[in-house]
Parts: structure tokens; C-alpha cells; sequence
């Protein structure tokens, strides 16, 4: 192993995109740091062009980059999710000594955190598995990131954190999210939150194209206005910028040239599988993620255009709605469906966090969301207010600031609905949520026939309304009720 005299505060293993640019803002902000990839030539890569930026220590074994990095020793891994990280963590665990911390910054399922921290846990180490959002550029300039792992691992390593975070008035956008696989699974759901965010925007567009008959300059300008209200957030601004593109080539709107399938990596459908697995009705997330994979559903689709009766149509004109009002529905539907997605992702973060015991302070999620995150957003300092008023809400939607917001969106958004299904454009997520808020309401749910059903067929039994216990009827014998 070759020494160094002068020691890397912290090591980044895996420098493709992501990797590269979280080194170079680390050395940015004047950390000495190690560098690894598999390929030397990567490392290279960066050495010969962004080596000036700041003090690197470039290694071609993971022994050398090992010995370059300073007591306790910190490494990030930033490399593919699934074995390619398991193959990493073995190599650095194997050159690692008792006490040094291996940080796992890919967007690991957050099951494979807990494992993975248990058994680099039972070697002396300490793993941390830290969820960092803001695609390349929030690597390179200020993500938010998410860690997970023993808190006496966060003493060594949120001062670092901090360096390289986003910054919103004041407060790095980092901070210790709970214990093993916290970090990752707040990442999920984040991204899960992501999803429903785009989707709701998507159907707003839909609408303004296929419904208001608008154009993707006029629907741009429309998001330009809406980013300076409620809806300002990093998603709406890029929104417009997609919208204003035109292909250089045709003259024709990028958006219109862009094959309308929608890829997925699988945060998404990780924050849906765990939500159904804790039970907790994410509908907006799960509706956002079947959205794009029916997109993706070419032949069905293919099949199905101009083949699928649509019923009788209609048009805004037709049905007697102006535009300018239509418009403005359309942004308090999208903000009613946005909400309803934050508090759903919020409530599944406190059933994951109540399983396993992570202790995690929705307050800070509001927090470090606010910048440098894909969903970053304004309306995500108003969550924070609504926890900190009250840190047990029952749902978001009862906090008194969003039930103010609320009783001035629901006309409109029951409008939208209304609307949207009489022109046959679909909205799944404005939909459900709208039908999720009026189950959340409403006094009586048709549960109850559900019950009589799994009593009729299964013997399931009941409860009742006026008294203690579980009860059968004798569906199959002379109908009298026995409590079981
Ligand atoms: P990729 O996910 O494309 O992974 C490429 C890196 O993994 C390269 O450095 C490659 O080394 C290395 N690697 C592979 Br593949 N197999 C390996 C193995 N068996 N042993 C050692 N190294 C191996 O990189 P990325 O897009 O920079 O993302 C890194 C992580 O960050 C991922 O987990 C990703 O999910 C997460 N993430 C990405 C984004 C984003 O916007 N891209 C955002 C947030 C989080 P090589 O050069 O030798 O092939």
C-alpha cells in the first residue's frame, strides 16, 4: 500500500456522472479527496479534466485508495444499485479497519440497506446508507441528501455532508434521517413523491393541450405564471423549459416529438410495493407509476387508438366553460392532487418509520426537501410549518393552512374531474386523489358491504357499530347473528 502524507478527508468510489461530480464538489468546498473506479480510466477522466478544481488523490486499487483516505476513514460508493454495490462494499470492508464508515450514495432498495448494515456492522465497520437527490447537477453544486446508519456515524460525517449540500435560508439541505435503511427509504419515497409530482403536471398539460386547445408556448407561459405562485417549485420551472423547447431541426415543439412512453428505474415501484406492504393507501404515487407503464404499453395502445368507443364527447366550448377559468381549475386541481401525494408519501414514511422503529421527524424531510431535491419546492416550507405545529397530524390535509388551501380548490378540482372525463382525456391521479379525499371524508364507506360480503363467503365476521366483538350471520342457516 502506498502512504500519503497528506490524507483525503473523504474517498468517492464509482465515478461515472453522479460520482465524479459529488467528488468535485467535495473538493470544491475544499476537502482533500480520494478517487476510485474500477476502470482507471475514468479516474483519469476527471484528473485530466476537472484536477485543477480542487486536491485529489487518484488510486488505481482500492488498497491504495484506501490508504489515502484519513482516520476514521469515509468512502462513498456511487456505483450501479444491486451487486455491483455488494462487490464494492466487500472490497472496501476487506482493505477497511474497525471504525471506518462505508456511505452507499446509490439509490439502494432500502431492504439491501438494512442487510447490508447488519453484516458490514458484525466486521467492526460502520454503514451508512445515504439517499442523495438532485441528479448530476445537485451532485456537482448542492444536493439534498438523506443518511441513514449508526448516528455516531453521523458525527464524523455530517460536517462533510453539510460542505456539499444544497442550502435554503441558512440550513445545509442534510441531516441524520434515522437508523440502517432510514435514509433509503425516505429517498424512495421522495421519488415516489417525484412521480406523482410529474404525473399531476402531465395531466395539467394534457388538459391545457387536448383540452383548452392550447399550444406548448401558450402552456409554457401558463407554467411560468404558476411558478411564481404556490406551484414555484423546480418541477413546474423545468416544465416550462420542456415546453419551450422547438427542435432545431423541424421548427416543430420538442414536446411533440418525443415518443410519449415513460421509463422507470424502479424508485417509484419500490415506494408502491412497500406501501402496500405497510398498507398505507399511496394511490397518487401507484396511480403515477401505472401511468407511465401503461404509456409504455405500445402494442395495447396501438391497438386501442380510434378502436375503443369513446362515448359521446364533448368539448370546453360545448359545455359552456371558459378558458381562462378552465385554466386557472386546472392549477387548483393539480395543486389539491400535489397535496394529496405529499400527505400520502408522508404517511408512508411514518407507517416505515413506526415499523421499524427509525424514529423519523417528518419536519426534517420538509426541510432538506426544500432545495437541492428533484421536488424541491416553496410549498414544502408550509409542510414544515404544518408539522412543526403539530408533529402527530393525522394526515397533512388536516392541518389548518392546507384545509384553508383546500376549501378553496375543491370546486374547482371536482370541476376538472367532471370536466375531463366529459372530453375523454385522462387524469389518473387528479381522479383518484379527488376520490381519495372524499373516502377520507366521507361518514360511511362501502366497507361495510365488504364485510357482509367476507362474513357471507368466508365467515370472515364483522364488527358492529353498536356493540363490542366480532359477530356471523348464519348465511346459509335460518340468517340469526352468533358473536364469535
Ligand atoms: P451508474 O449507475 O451508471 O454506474 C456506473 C458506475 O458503476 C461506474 O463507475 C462503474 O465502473 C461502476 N460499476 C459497475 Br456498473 N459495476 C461495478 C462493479 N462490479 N464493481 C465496481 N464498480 C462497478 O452511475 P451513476 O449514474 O453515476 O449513478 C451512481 C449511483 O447513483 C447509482 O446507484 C444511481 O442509482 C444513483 N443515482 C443516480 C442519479 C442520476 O441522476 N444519475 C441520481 C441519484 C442517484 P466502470 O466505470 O468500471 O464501469
Amino acid at each position: 500500500m502506498t502512504e500519503h502524507s497528506n490524507l483525503a478527508q473523504i474517498g468517492v468510489v464509482g465515478l461515472a456522472v453522479m460520482g465524479s461530480n459529488l467528488a468535485r464538489n467535495f473538493a470544491r468546498k475544499g476537502h482533500t479527496v480520494a478517487l476510485y473506479n474500477r476502470s482507471f480510466s475514468k479516474t483519469q477522466d476527471l484528473m485530466d479534466n476537472h484536477g485543477s478544481e480542487g486536491n485529489f488523490i487518484p488510486a488505481e486499487t482500492i488498497e491504495d485508495f484506501v490508504a489515502s483516505l484519513e482516520k476514521p476513514r469515509r468512502a462513498i460508493i456511487m456505483v450501479q444499485a444491486g451487486a455491483a454495490t455488494d462487490a464494492v462494499i466487500n472490497q472496501l470492508a476487506d482493505a477497511m479497519e474497525e471504525g471506518d464508515i462505508i456511505i452507499d450514495g446509490g439509490n439502494a432498495l432500502y431492504t439491501d440497506t438494512v442487510r447490508r448494515e447488519k453484516e458490514i456492522a458484525e466486521r467492526g465497520l460502520n454503514f451508512v446508507g445515504a439517499g442523495i437527490s438532485g441528479g448530476e447537477e445537485g451532485a456537482l453544486n448542492g444536493p439534498s441528501i438523506m443518511p441513514g446508519g449508526p448516528a455516531k456515524s453521523w458525527e464524523a460525517l455530517g460536517p462533510l455532508l453539510e460542505s456539499i449540500a444544497a442550502e435554503v435560508d441558512g440550513t445545509a439541505c442534510v441531516t441524520h434521517i434515522g437508523p440502517d435503511g432510514a435514509g433509503h427509504f425516505v429517498k424512495m419515497v421522495h421519488n415516489g413523491i417525484e412521480y406523482a409530482d410529474m404525473q399531476v403536471i402531465g395531466e395539467a398539460y394534457q388538459l391545457l393541450r387536448y383540452g383548452a386547445g392550447m399550444n406548448p408556448a401558450e402552456i409554457a407561459d401558463v407554467f411560468r405564471t404558476w411558478n411564481e405562485g404556490d406551484l414555484d417549485s423546480y418541477l413546474i420551472e423545468i416544465t416550462a423549459e420542456v415546453l419551450s423547447q422547438v427542435d432545431a431541426e423541424t421548427g416543430v415543439p420538442l414536446i411533440d416529438l418525443i415518443v410519449d412512453s415513460a421509463g422507470q428505474k424502479g424508485t417509484g415501484r419500490w415506494t408502491v410495493k412497500a406501501a402496500l406492504d405497510l398498507g398505507i393507501p399511496v394511490t397518487g404515487i401507484g396511480e403515477a407509476v401505472f401511468a407511465r407503464a401503461l404509456s409504455g404499453a405500445r402494442a395495447q395502445r396501438e391497438a386501442a387508438i380510434g378502436n375503443l368507443p369513446s362515448g359521446e364527447l364533448s368539448s370546453l366550448d360545448a359545455l359552456g366553460v371558459d378558458r381562462e377559468t378552465f385554466v386557472e381549475d386546472v392549477r387548483r386541481a393539480l395543486y389539491a392532487s400535489k397535496l394529496v401525494a405529499y400527505a400520502q408519501g408522508f404517511d408512508e414514511i411514518k407507517a416505515g418509520s413506526d415499523e421499524h422503529g427509525w424514529n423519523v421527524d417528518p419536519r426534517d424531510l420538509a426541510t432538506i426537501w426544500r432545495g437541492g431535491c428533484i421536488i424541491r419546492a416553496k410549498f414544502l416550507n408550509r409542510i414544515r410549518e404544518a408539522y412543526d405545529a403539530n408533529p402527530e397530524l393525522a394526515t397533512l390535509l388536516l392541518d389548518p393552512y392546507f384545509k384553508s388551501e383546500l376549501a378553496s380548490l375543491i370546486d374547482s378540482w371536482r370541476r376538472v374531474v367532471i370536466v375531463a372525463t366529459q372530453i375523454g382525456q385522462p387524469i389518473p391521479v387528479f381522479a383518484s386523489s379527488l376520490s381519495y379525499y372524499d373516502s377520507l371524508r366521507a361518514k360511511r364507506l362501502p366497507a361495510a358491504l365488504i364485510q357482509g360480503q367476507r362474513d357471507f363467503f368466508g365467515a370472515h365476521t364483522y364488527g358492529r357499530v353498536d356493540k363490542e366483538g366480532a359477530f356471523h350471520t348464519l348465511w346459509s342457516g335460518d340468517r340469526t347473528e352468533i358473536q364469535v
